[in-house]
């Protein structure tokens, strides 16, 4: 096959949503209907011990939410798709905006009975500045949920996008039955099984079908066809380029845990979303390192910088790193994206933060916790590499080392905590499970100035995530720790220029503190917002950024 027919078969794309609308459940519902796994693994069934194939981590089988993104790679139809579930909690949302750097479109899940909630309403907007088109799936609607035309006013309301409904459910709550396919004008009636653990029986048939007609009652029968009337009135047809210009959303309704709809899911999303796109592969100097221009399409005309995936050389850049995937095998894995040209194993590549050659010879595809060695790989995949304990997030690897990709987002820690290791004949483990972690960019260290105190300080995104710290510490590592509050919250980033005479001379607020990150940047820690703007109020000259720096000062 040649690396046109290769890029035409891939799709890439990320589950997305605030916290338990069912990403999980939806994610092992695909790989039920691609074919990939032969019996779905509840959620539910966790209390059993037994997990999904999304969900692997220790902690995320105990509380039952996603804590990390995972990866599933299978073929379908002809396709091969990678797929991306990503945690909805916000604590976690580092891990989830790295992923969309990664993927080509996405799945956004609504909870049909919540509409659309905060974090669903972020990560749409991220979605939105990265150029990344956006198929809804109404879940849940085995439960009361709101007025499936109300949900839809919501999406062009709250999110300002257009949506078109490619189904629509019959039935509401206990009497949610199925779903009419506007498109083929066909009913899908299911049945439900027990669990949801396999596919659910469908009876399919046109709206004057007796058979299918015989399974409803009259009431909703009749609501079913004045609700699809409306519809076809409102007059708006399937638009692919509306689609891909974010204007609209198909929409499809279901229930993930019963299996209703996945199937038309599925097959209607992988008729419809883009193949794999070119990333911006040399950012214009001083150029946006936030990534908000990388997934756009290229400027008429194209422009130098802009990589399309048919571009000869190979390129990918890492967009997360998690070790101890396997506690068979106690590595870490780097997932790269595969950006264009051919991946071979084995291959030499330049790695943009060292500026070395390195030969990737232990390559993966992956599967969960599952993996098995990939000799190639093309465009849209997502490959695991083992065994480089250089590689860090945002680097970039290609055979033209002119190409250099600035993907991933940085962002701003809100929670802020001093980690004890009470036990100090694991001082080794302690230490080495931190860095790891620190490397997986769960958690950044700060280090104050002029302090003598060795634990260290360290930061993130979310409290959640110290949670994290402790437990994979002590499952991962065998080091028990101990948190102690920290009395920050808000940490700025200080010119790079700064001299450490200047740093001496700063006039802070009380309870504020210079300290230094990884990078050996200096920052202020302040108490709260006010004590930062009032420092922005009194040193003028000393600028304050929200954002991490990225030059790090050696
Ligand atoms: N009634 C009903 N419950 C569902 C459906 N889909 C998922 N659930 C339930 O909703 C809960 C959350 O599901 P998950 O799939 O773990 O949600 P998630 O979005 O992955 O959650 P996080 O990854 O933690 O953000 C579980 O108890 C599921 O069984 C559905 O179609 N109907
Ligand atoms: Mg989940």
């Amino acid at each position: 096959m040649t690396i046109t027919e290769e890029i035409s078969k891939r799709r890439t794309f990320a589950i997305i949503s605030h916290p338990d609308a069912g990403k999980t459940t939806l994610t092992e519902k695909l790989l039920l209907y691609g074919g990939a796994v032969q019996l779905a693994g509840s959620v539910t069934a966790r209390k059993n011990q037994s997990a999904t194939t999304s969900d692997w981590m220790e902690l995320e089988k105990k509380r039952g939410i996603s804590i990390s993104s995972t990866v599933l790679q299978f073929d379908y139809n002809g396709y091969r798709l990678n797929l991306l579930d990503t945690p909805g909690h916000k604590d976690f949302s580092e891990d989830t905006y790295r992923v969309l750097t990664a993927v080509d479109s996405v799945v956004m899940v609504i909870d049909s009975a919540k509409g659309i909630e905060p974090q669903t309403r972020k990560l749409f907007e991220v979605c939105r500045q990265r150029g990344v088109p956006i198929f809804t799936f109404m879940n849940k609607c085995d439960r009361p949920m709101k007025d499936p035309l109300a949900l839809l006013d919501e999406l062009e309301r709250v999110l300002g996008i257009g949506a078109f409904p490619v189904n629509w459910p019959i039935g509401n709550g206990f009497e949610f039955q199925g779903v009419y396919d506007r498109q083929t004008k066909l009913m899908h009636l299911f049945e439900r099984t027990v669990g949801g653990q396999y596919r659910a029986p469908v009876q399919v048939g046109g709206l004057d079908d007796p058979a299918v007609r015989g399974q409803l009652d009259d009431e909703t029968f009749r609501r079913t066809v004045e609700e699809l009337e409306m519809l076809e009135h409102a007059g708006h047809e399937w638009d692919d380029a509306a689609v891909l210009a974010e204007k609209t959303t198909p929409v499809f309704f279901g229930s993930a845990l019963n299996n209703f709809g996945v199937q038309l899911l599925l097959d209607g999303f992988l008729k419809h979303a883009p193949g794999p796109r070119g990333r911006f592969g040399v950012p214009p100097s001083g150029g946006s390192a936030d990534g908000k221009h990388a997934n756009t399409n290229p400027p008429e005309g194209g422009t130098p910088n802009f990589i399309t995936p048919e571009h000869p050389e190979f390129s990918g850049f890492i967009f997360k790193i998690q070790a101890n995937m396997d506690p068979r095998h106690r590595d870490r894995i780097a997932f790269v994206r595969v950006c264009s040209g051919k991946f071979e194993r084995d291959m030499t590549v330049h790695h943009s933060r060292s500026k070395k050659k390195v030969r990737l010879s232990s390559s993966h595809k992956l599967f969960g916790n599952e993996r098995e060695i990939v000799d190639e790989a093309w465009p849209g995949d997502v490959i695991g590499l083992v065994g480089h304990d250089r590689f860090g997030i945002g680097d970039t690897l290609t055979t033209d080392p002119k190409i250099l990709y600035k993907e991933i987002p940085r962002f701003t820690p809100e929670a802020f905590s001093y980690l004890h290791n009470p036990n100090t004949a694991k001082y080794k483990q302690f230490r080495q499970g931190l860095d790891q972690l620190m490397q997986e960019g769960v958690i950044q260290a700060l280090y104050l100035r002029n302090s003598s105190v060795k634990t260290p300080l360290l930061a993130a995104v979310g409290p959640l995530q110290f949670e994290v710290v402790q437990f994979r510490l002590e499952s991962e590592y065998g080091a028990t720790s101990r948190l102690e509050a920290a009395p920050w919250t808000v940490v700025r980033w200080l010119p790079v220029d700064m001299k450490e005479d200047d740093l001496d001379v700063l006039s802070l607020p009380t309870g504020s503190r210079v300290a230094y990150d990884v990078g050996k940047n200096p920052v202020v820690l302040f108490a709260n917002e006010w004590s930062a703007d009032y420092f922005t109020k009194t040193n003028e000259r000393v600028p304050l950024s929200a954002l991490p720096v990225q030059t790090a000062r050696e």
